[in-house]
């Protein structure tokens, strides 16, 4: 894998480009050199508990000056750029089982996701933030430090919790929520639960506003013998983007005369991103995966 110079990420099958030197007679070593790369994709969908699809909102981002300053007159520190390497998963499946820990910050900072200014909500700085992953049968210790003005929590979506339950990260419900200004260490197993899935703040409507990454639990068992094979592994994290802070939003959606003069519509996303980065009005950026098969005319018999 590699990085080309225009920031494009390159995932190159590297043993079948090694596979293809070494070719004799036409004859391919098709089965032991495997695929390309295998796609995760999470598709952050916006959940009842937040903002989601409806109608209206025609011109709310009109209306919204971004805010580079918080409620005390302090200036807004900036997004930075999420590490690429943050969507590349490590292998690690197949280690022994561990304790994995992870140390998460969370801020409020200017963004453009997509081109438009913003104020956001995220963990160390970034969005999407930090990948966790880890194996079946590990133990994940995550440290959340809020520097926000408002309580915030963090939820581990799809995980059992069983015997843990107050570590669910459900503010009102399972926990009162992390005061700013506070810790809370969040510590526990996974159970029978593997798969792809995220966290994200559960507090109102914060996630909306950034606060998410991507969770994946590798499966203690072997994949199946005929699972084609492959070299590396992306997360694609999927959201809906919108230019205006969620509390305002929210604050429409619940007032009686609603958005956009209708009382229950919900907000209209501005754009959509993939892994943090999207378009709007002839600006933003794109998240760029290529994928490099030397297979050429085989490659099309493949399912991808
Ligand atoms: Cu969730």
């Amino acid at each position: 894998m590699s990085r080309d110079s225009h920031g494009e990420l390159v995932v190159l099958n590297e043993k079948a480009a090694a596979a293809k030197a070494h070719a004799t007679g036409g004859r391919r070593r098709a089965l032991l050199y495997g695929a390309i790369a295998a796609l995760l994709l999470i598709v952050a969908l916006a959940l009842g508990l937040g903002l989601g699809l409806g109608l209206g909102l025609k011109h709310h981002h009109d209306s919204t000056a971004p805010a580079s300053t918080n409620s005390s007159g302090q200036s807004l520190p900036s997004l930075q750029p999420t590490p690429q390497n943050n969507f590349v998963l490590d292998g690690l499946a197949g280690q022994p089982p561990q304790t994995r820990s992870y140390d998460f910050v969370i801020s409020q900072v200017l963004g453009a996701p997509d081109g438009v200014s913003k104020p956001m909500l995220v963990v160390n700085g970034m969005y999407p933030g930090p990948t966790i992953e880890v194996n079946q049968g590990d133990r994940i210790v995550v440290n959340v430090t809020n520097l926000l003005e408002n309580r915030t929590t963090i939820h581990w979506h799809g995980l059992f919790q069983n015997q843990t339950n107050y570590y669910d990260g459900t503010a009102g419900i399972t926990e009162c929520g992390i005061p700013p200004g506070q810790s809370l260490v969040y510590n526990f197993t996974l159970g029978d639960f593997s798969g792809t899935t995220w966290w994200h703040a559960h507090y109102s409507t914060q996630y909306t506003d950034g606060i998410t990454g991507a969770l994946i639990v590798h499966p203690a068992s072997p994949p199946p013998v005929k699972f084609p094979s492959w070299d590396h592994e992306l997360v694609v994290q999927v959201a809906d983007l919108y230019h205006t802070f969620s509390s305002i939003l929210l604050a429409s959606y619940l007032s009686p005369w609603g958005i956009d003069g209708t009382a229950g519509d919900e907000p209209v996303p501005d754009a959509g991103v993939l892994n943090g980065l999207g378009q709007w009005g002839g600006g933003g950026d794109y998240f760029n995966v290529r994928c490099l098969s030397i297979w050429g005319s085989l490659s099309r018999s493949k399912p991808l």
